[in-house]
């Protein structure tokens, strides 16, 4: 039997209880009128780099049928997208994934429903080929030459991205130092913003750069990009079409994310998201997995502050997924992951933002917390099942991809021992 029909007779199966979930739901919370529509546009982008198993410097355990080239990994994203219809584009990391023919490859994503969203480069490993290292940076590196690598670097990776079709470019760099006294702090800040400007002349008119930040790691004295007050003043240096780009996990611990990202937009810097969740570090897990309050403070914020600006939630931002799977099967990892993201999307949805204004001037503290956590605390999954369904996907992925035994034939395609590149 074909997938579609499946994944039909699958709903057929599951419509009768869906329904009533959602008319409890219904019945239970105001829910606004364009609620189930923001959700159906509302698209997240797949990393590239995460679709096979990731590993620690310890270990790697593969758990097979990973996909070897980059048409696989397209496949992968597209059968993500075909289940819950709101992975539809996908983010490519240059060089782990080059396309030999961008036509090609782009006719491949279009076939799936695809669009491309951030490239990303990387100057933060020494590629086989190259010529010169990253040891001590890339961008704030001492020697003229190395950083003029790395620029040129990033303007190809631009390059494959028009090719593509994809807007935008992710920089994070690994910059900065390991030990006290290693590196002069202004000196490394003034080189980077110097070779960050030489790669944003590069960038078509209707693109946009992103510059992440992430506080430590591999750089474990200083990074040179390491707070979002860093990448701020950056990307206020380079221009409009310059933004920072918040990751989850790339904060020291127990930072307020949720006003961070609350002040970049209301500045009108914030450019993308990188979706995961973390309880020590840049743990790179399920998005929601550790803290799914956290995660939806942080869409109340941005719901907030966009419609405040009025901007387009699903346009507006990028919204990618930056995460790696060390025990889980990536693609069941991933479906995971969205799900949690539209879960949190649709509970930012719910807030009433007037009863919660009201109560913040009244300064009602108890109030403002019954609003929020009334919200977090309500199932929105009927919710999510829904749009998902209106779309043509699957009431539950994770279950669908488990009894179709979609794993085992991607090992009977592929094989057990192909390695994805990437995390
Ligand atoms: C970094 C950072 C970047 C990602 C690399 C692979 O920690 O999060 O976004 O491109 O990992
Ligand atoms: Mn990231
Ligand atoms: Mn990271």
């Amino acid at each position: 039997m074909n997938l579609d029909s499946l994944i039909q007779d699958y709903n057929n199966q599951g419509i009768a209880t869906h329904n009533r979930r959602l008319d409890f739901i219904q019945n239970d919370v105001q829910i606004p009128s364009n609620l189930i529509q923001k959700l159906k546009d509302f698209q997240i982008a797949i990393p590239s780099w995460a679709l096979g198993t990731g590993g620690t410097r310890f270990g790697r355990f593969s758990g097979g049928g990973e996909p070897g080239t980059l048409e696989e990994k397209i496949s992968d994203v597209g059968l993500l997208h075909r289940l819950n219809k709101s992975s539809g584009a996908i983010s490519l990391h240059i060089p782990w994934d080059i396309p030999s023919d961008a036509n090609a490859i782009k006719k491949l994503a279009a076939d799936h429903g695809l669009a491309f969203d951030a490239v990303n480069s990387n100057t933060f490993q020494d590629q086989a080929n190259q010529a010169l290292s990253y040891k001590f940076g890339s961008l704030q590196h001492t020697d003229r030459a190395v950083r003029k690598q790395a620029i040129d670097h990033n303007i190809e990776v631009i390059k494959h991205g028009v090719d593509l079709g994809s807007k935008s470019i992710t920089v994070w760099l690994s910059d900065g130092s390991c030990f006290p006294g290693q590196l002069n702090f202004r000196r490394a800040y003034e080189r980077t913003v110097e070779s960050l400007k030489e790669i944003y002349a590069a960038l078509p008119s209707d693109w946009k750069l992103f510059l992440e930040y992430k506080a430590y790691e591999p750089n474990f004295y200083s990074t040179t990009v390491g707070d979002w007050g860093q990448s701020y003043s950056m990307v206020n240096k380079l221009g409009d079409k310059a933004y920072t780009l918040v990751d989850l996990g790339h904060h020291l611990p127990n930072a307020n994310i949720e006003q961070i990202v609350s002040l970049l937009l209301m500045e009108g810097k914030l450019g993308g998201f990188h979706f995961n969740d973390s309880k020590y570090g840049d743990d790179d897990l399920t998005a929601g997995s550790m803290k799914p309050y956290q995660l939806f403070l942080i869409f109340n914020e941005l719901v907030d502050g966009m419609d405040a600006k009025g901007m387009n939630h699903a346009k507006d931002l990028g919204w990618m997924i930056d995460a790696s799977h060390n025990v889980k099967d990536p693609l069941e990892d991933l479906l995971q992951s969205v799900e949690a993201i539209q879960i949190a999307y649709a509970q930012a949805l719910l807030v009433d933002r007037k009863a919660l204004e009201a109560a913040r001037e009244a300064n009602d503290v108890v109030r403002c917390q019954e609003i929020l956590q009334g919200v977090a605390r309500t199932d929105v999954r009927a919710l999510v099942a829904q749009a998902r369904l209106e779309l043509g996907g699957v009431l539950n992925p994770v279950e669908f991809y488990r009894s179709a035994e979609i794993r085992k034939q991607l090992i009977q395609q592929r094989g057990s021992k192909t390695v994805a590149t990437g995390l």
